[in-house]
């Protein structure tokens, strides 16, 4: 039986799967604090099945069993936090990590590796991730960076005036404009009240200032889509997160890479594991490593 867990900025996902099979699955919302991250990991992870492997796909970037956050005020305390030695010693058996974006990268490339080899996945979400697949391999990086394109810089600008920095440090990051944390703080500054992602995907329908935000943010997409098109040269993007699944959102990053010249033009599809798509990769990397 394989314990597969994604741990991203806003929730908690753990699912039991044996013979490729989903048999239970439990969701919590995510700590941002020591205490409280080990407490939900007890709870999310409690049950009676024996466990032979357990498959992460965390955000932040893994290293010799260690987590990094890039951006800092997703999740303040993983600073080098020694997740997997936290799993090994609650479960007793090997511990396989990956970051989010690249499990799910993994994921979404084994159904179309028959027509495509290189892949960008992104996710949306609390953050922006990235997955790179070239030449049929996923690409970790010797620090486990590979393919944080929330952290690749576009010449969009976000569209609240006191935006300042990215989390990371840099300023003009794409995460900073097309994450859910960004949407929320764009739409908040611009309706002077609080209004979260699902909100303003809500609004966009009648509002132009709603719609404004969401296409501003599918341009920066778009730009980081054909930047690393040019740099690694790939087939297909796939897009994931709640954020990147929502309402029209894959529609608006189409057009707005239809909008640069035909050699740009890629296919942007959806997430065929939807919300699930970095439990499933992690899980299918952890049987084979
Ligand atoms: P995680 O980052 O933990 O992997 P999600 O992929 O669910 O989790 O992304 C969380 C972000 O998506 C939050 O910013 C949240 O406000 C936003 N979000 C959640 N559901 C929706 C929705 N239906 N429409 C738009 N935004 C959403
Ligand atoms: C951030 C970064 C990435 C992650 C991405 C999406 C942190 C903590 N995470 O850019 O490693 O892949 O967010 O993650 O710096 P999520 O939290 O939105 O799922
Ligand atoms: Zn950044």
């Amino acid at each position: 039986m394989i314990l597969a867990l994604d741990i991203g900025g806003t929730k908690l996902s753990a699912a039991w799967i044996q013979d490729q099979e989903c048999i239970a699955r439990k969701q919590v919302p995510m700590q941002h604090d020591e205490a409280g991250f080990l407490a939900a990991l007890r709870e999310v992870t409690q049950s009676d099945y024996g466990i032979d492997r357990v498959a992460v796909a965390a955000t932040g970037y893994l290293r010799e069993g260690r987590v990094w956050s890039v951006n800092l005020n997703t999740i303040p305390f993983w600073k080098g936090f020694p997740l997997g030695q936290v799993l090994e010693q609650q479960f007793n058996c090997p511990v396989i990590m990956l970051n989010d974006a690249q499990a799910a990268a993994w994921g979404e490339y084994l159904p179309r590796r028959e027509q495509c080899s290189d892949l960008l996945f992104i996710t949306l979400s609390t953050g922006v991730g990235g997955g790179l697949i070239c030449d049929g391999k996923l690409r970790i990086g010797p620090q486990g960076l590979a393919g944080h394109i929330g952290h690749a810089t576009v010449s969009v600008a976000p569209l609240d005036p006191n935006a300042g920095k990215c989390g990371c440090g840099r300023t003009g990051c794409l995460e900073h404009i097309a994450s859910g944390t960004a949407l929320a703080r764009q739409a908040t500054a611009m309706f002077n009240r609080r209004v979260d992602s699902r909100e303003l995907f809500a609004l966009a329908a009648g509002d132009p200032q709603a719609n404004a935000i969401l296409d501003n943010a599918a341009a920066a997409v778009a730009q980081a889509i054909a930047d690393t098109l040019m740099v690694v040269d790939i087939q297909e993007v796939v897009l994931g997160g709640s954020v990147g699944l929502a309402e029209g959102m894959i529609e608006r990053v189409g057009r707005a890479l239809q909008a640069f010249p035909a050699l740009f033009s890629l296919p942007v599809t959806a997430a065929l594991g939807g919300g699930d798509a970095g439990l499933l990769g992690a899980a299918d990397w952890a049987r084979h490593h």
